[in-house]
């Protein structure tokens, strides 16, 4: 067999269906192969971020690797903002990328750069192959590597002459890879400890995240909060790990998480001033004394100034990866282990010696602190008083479309059933406040690395992967012309997958920043058209129209539910374009590095 013929048979042993890729001249060989690939869908994306995208919403609705592939030079550094995505966010990728010829390496040949050492701080594992007996080696390892224990992305870089070469093929059964050890499993004596903490905590708090997806451990999840009563925040990652709307779920914590659930972590801090001007900060009521930290790595998204995150509580970090451990937090208790074992062996051990504490205090001030302050948008001031209201309105207030609204509109219509995908900004924050997740692997946001233009084509990849979901991109206007050219896949490839834009105009939220920080001057942040704001620009339904997908802009209220309707009805893609004032801030917002004391909320 020629080289590129044992690649894609062993991406086929692999059980690959679907791959995203862009073709060059160091990567055509293996498109001539894949076109006689009859179990292969061969996708071509109309941009290589647009492909690694997909590739990574097929892995975020799957849990199976996504697998996208570009040619050498530009075809694969489109790839690294996808690949750095990945390795943030733990998504299991693998992304092929061609190379120049083996003689013409570290030549500055045509179209060549040094993908592995692009890439090398951004992957899990990564190959350079030299030879066409390593390829199908490579390959089962390659997946072995992004699938299993934290997973990850794998970078594959091929030249071209080994595409051409020929040999005889040997198909390992599996992968046999010494130092590579992915399963931890914590032992009984340090989940007994865990469990005695528990016994004794008045204050206890789950604190979970993408861990818990990625490590199948939902169900063990539910059933230990069955067990201990023990109140759960998720992170953005870890939404829907547990059911949003289940009594003992804090939502998701963080900058713009539930102000309920970044007290319950933390405590009700207050802020307030003395006569003499300066600040104290009040203690009004005490935080968790005790946290159990399973899937999370700490991020300064959910902590805010580190230091002081939980910092009268008793810390249990279980993570499978190692280096995560005191790595962002110090904390008591760290323990390495697969979270699904752990959780299951805790499960075990509570059958046999139930907790008798159940802390109705606890749950009592909780509640409290939930309707004290849930969730919610109201017509502001500035809403009624913008220039959105002038401009477009005709100063009708009753038909301004607030972004919350759309969002809540879109999960009543879906029974909250659809999969989401987002973009990055304010919309993202909307999308996770208002569409509560009740399953794993329903919200696919690029949280981590937090790139603009995720949404759409991780939309294409979910609904590839998805068939029979509604998978809808709720999205910024900005983030969506990032990778507006994927409505070309989208039509060519009959996905249907949608897309809600929640069109303010604006680089919301910058500019949020801007208003919070900069006393509202505006630095780039504006997208319309500056010499002629009453018209919105771009005109997204006439893009999508010339793409041939189908679209509409909805601009009052009373369009809304049946444009929602319509979007949701249409068997093709489609792009619903809601237009929304541009004053709205995401709150509660705990500026970067701060404690929940300086938590900016509607009250
Ligand atoms: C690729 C990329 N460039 C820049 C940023 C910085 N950034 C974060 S949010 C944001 C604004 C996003 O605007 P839009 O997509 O319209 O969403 P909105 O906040 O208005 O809902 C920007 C520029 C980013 N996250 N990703
Ligand atoms: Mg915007």
């Amino acid at each position: 067999m020629q080289g590129n013929e044992i690649i894609v048979a062993a991406l086929e042993r692999a059980g690959v269906d679907t791959i995203f890729a862009y073709p060059g001249g160091a990567s055509m060989e293996i498109h001539q192969a894949l076109t006689r690939s009859k179990r292969i869908r061969t996708i071509l994306p109309r941009h290589e971020q647009g492909g690694v995208f997909a590739a990574e919403g097929y892995a975020r609705a799957t849990g199976k690797a996504g697998v996208c592939m570009a040619t050498s030079g530009p075809g694969a550094t489109n790839l690294v903002t996808g690949i750095a995505d990945a390795s943030l966010d733990s998504v299991p990728l693998v992304a092929i990328s061609g190379q120049v010829p083996h003689s013409m390496i570290g030549r500055n040949a045509f179209q060549e750069t040094d993908m592995f050492g692009i890439t090398l701080p951004i992957v899990k594992h990564s190959y350079l192959i030299t030879d066409v007996n390593d390829i199908a080696r490579i390959i089962v390892e390659a997946f072995h590597i992004a699938q299993t224990g934290r997973p990850g992305p794998v970078v594959i870089d091929i030249p071209k002459n080994v595409q051409q070469q020929r040999t005889v093929p040997v198909f390992p059964k599996g992968p046999s890879l010494r130092g590579y050890n992915p399963e931890q499993r914590a032992d009984d004596a340090s989940l007994e400890q865990v469990l005695a903490l528990i016994a004794k905590a008045e204050r206890p708090v789950l604190y979970v995240g993408g861990g818990i997806i990625t490590g199948n451990a939902s169900q063990e999840l539910c059933a230990f909060v069955e067990a201990t009563q023990i109140p759960v925040a998720t992170t953005l990652m870890g939404c829907g790990a547990f059911p949003e709307l289940h009594p003992l779920s804090l939502r998701w914590l963080g900058m713009h998480g539930a102000a309920f659930a970044n007290w319950a972590v933390n405590g009700e801090l207050r802020k307030e001033k003395l006569s003499d001007g300066s600040e104290q900060v009040v203690n009004v009521a005490p935080g968790a004394d005790l946290l159990l930290a399973f899937g999370v790595r700490f991020d300064d998204r959910v902590t805010g100034n580190v230091a002081k995150f939980c910092e009268h509580g008793t810390i249990v970090h279980i993570d499978i990866d190692a280096s995560e451990l005191n790595k962002n937090k110090p904390v008591q208790y760290p323990i390495v282990s697969d979270i699904r074992h752990a959780l299951r062996r805790m499960n075990e051990l509570l059958k046999q010696r139930p907790l008798r504490q159940r802390c109705p205090a606890w749950h009592q001030q909780i509640a409290r602190w939930k309707e004290q302050a849930p969730f919610h948008y109201r017509l502001t001031e500035e809403v009624l008083k913008s220039q959105h209201m002038r401009d477009h309105m005709n100063g009708r207030a009753d038909e301004v479309v607030l972004p919350q609204m759309a969002i809540q509109m879109l999960y009543e219509l879906t029974q909250g059933d659809a999969i989401i995908t987002t973009g990055v900004g304010q919309h993202q924050m909307w999308a996770a406040q208002y569409y509560p997740c009740k399953h794993p692997r329903q919200l696919l946001t690029s949280a981590g690395l937090g790139s603009m233009g995720f949404g759409f084509p991780a939309a294409l990849g979910a609904k590839v992967a998805r068939p029979n979901r509604h998978v809808i991109d709720i999205d910024g206007d900005g983030s969506f012309l990032m990778n507006v050219q994927e409505l070309a896949t989208a039509h060519i490839e009959g996905i249907p997958a949608k897309a809600m834009i929640l069109n303010n105009q604006h680089l919301g939220m910058v500019m949020q920043w801007e208003d919070r920080f900069y006393a509202g001057r505006r630095g780039h942040t504006y997208l319309g058209d500056p010499e002629n704001k009453k018209q919105i620009y771009p005109d997204f339904v006439a893009v999508a129209q010339s793409f041939n997908v189908p679209a509409e802009r909805v601009m009052f209220k009373r369009d809304l539910r049946p444009a929602i309707q319509r979007m949701l009805d249409s068997d093709q893609p489609y792009v619903l374009d809601v237009i929304t004032p541009y004053t709205e801030h995401v709150l509660p917002f705990i500026p970067a590095n701060r404690t929940v004391a300086e938590m900016i909320y509607d009250e």
